[in-house]
């Protein structure tokens, strides 16, 4: 089949189709891993977004937290706080009990499963007074949880101009839609309220893909009246709900506002379409939690609460 003339040396129509061929498998092999490495790097600079904005999204919300005040004379300027548990979670058994989503991110333990967990200094327990008592900080406590969309609306300083009043406005977080989008971490702010019957709003997106907003609020009014004993609900303990305008009815001190709040966030980092599934079914999916936690000056400031840290053992 093969002809010489001379050193020269030709193809074949053969030999040139199986050369082509090969060139072709071998082009072919790598543009699919050209587009595997592509798509991989895309769902990686993804989730490395939706991570940052997660967290962007948290530290905003602290800071602003952390400027909640009220006006106990004018109910506009207040704290309110609604907890909404969904009937879905993950749909991932995060703590391999048998069992998928079992808990409530609440700080106490729903399953019967939680560990007391105190390390000890000498003859000294760190977190002495939860010491046979549930707390966040023990192990199988709010370990594999559903999904809440919890609401907050609370009256903050600006921090852009602290001091001035009239920059002070009314936050709002939620979980709603922007831009046809669903699962959006929502801010408003209103700068009108106790200003102007007119409300002047305007809406923020904070983080996309949020599959679930929780927060907690860390209550202090533990004592019987006039302080000098713990009440029945000690001690100090952390709560789902928070209304300031309710505040009289609470134990003393009566602080109208939580001492600390503490925000949980979960983000979708899957790779299908959030919007192509059907999140109320619980197939596993993949999330990342993301968590802080923030104290309220205008509480911890204050005298009624160096009296009730005294209490502490
Ligand atoms: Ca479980
Ligand atoms: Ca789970
Ligand atoms: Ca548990
Ligand atoms: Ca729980």
């Amino acid at each position: 089949m093969l002809r010489t003339r001379g050193t020269w040396r030709g193809m074949t129509v053969v030999e040139l189709l199986v050369a082509i061929l090969m060139s072709l498998t071998f082009l072919s092999a790598t543009t699919a891993a050209f587009v595997q490495i592509t798509r991989a790097t895309d769902v990686a600079e993804r989730r490395v977004r939706a991570i940052n904005n997660a967290r962007a999204a948290l530290q905003s919300m602290a800071a602003e937290m952390r400027a909640a005040k009220i006006n106990l004379l004018d109910v506009d300027k207040s704290f309110y706080a609604v907890n909404q548990t969904l009937t879905w979670g993950d749909g991932v058994d995060n703590d391999g009990d048998g069992h998928a989503d079992e808990e409530l991110r609440n700080g106490a333990d729903e399953d019967g499963d939680w560990i007391d967990r105190h390390i000890a200094i000498w003859f000294e327990y760190e977190r002495e007074l939860f010491l046979g008592q549930v707390d966040m900080s023990d192990e199988r406590v709010d370990e594999d949880c559903l999904f809440g969309e919890d609401r907050v609306r609370f009256y903050s300083s600006s921090d852009a101009n602290p001091g001035n009043d009239n920059f002070d406005r009314e936050i709002t977080y939620f979980i709603g839609s922007f831009d046809d989008q669903d699962h959006v971490l929502l801010k408003t702010s209103d700068y009108n309220v106790g200003r102007n019957p007119q409300p002047l709003i305007i809406t923020e997106p904070m983080a996309f893909d949020v599959l679930s907003f929780n927060m907690l609020f860390f209550d202090g009014n533990v004592l019987e009246e006039g302080g000098g004993r713990p009440a029945s609900n000690w001690p100090p303990h952390w709560v789902e709900d928070w209304d300031s305008n309710g505040y009289a009815s609470l134990n003393y001190p009566h602080f109208p506002l939580p001492a600390a709040v503490r925000f949980d966030l979960e983000i979708y980092v899957g790779v299908k379409p959030l919007e192509d599934i059907d999140l109320s079914l619980a197939s596993p999916i993949e999330t990342m939690r993301l968590s802080t936690m923030v104290t309220i000056e205008q509480i911890t400031n204050t005298t009624g609460y160096d009296q009730l840290r005294s209490m502490y053992p």
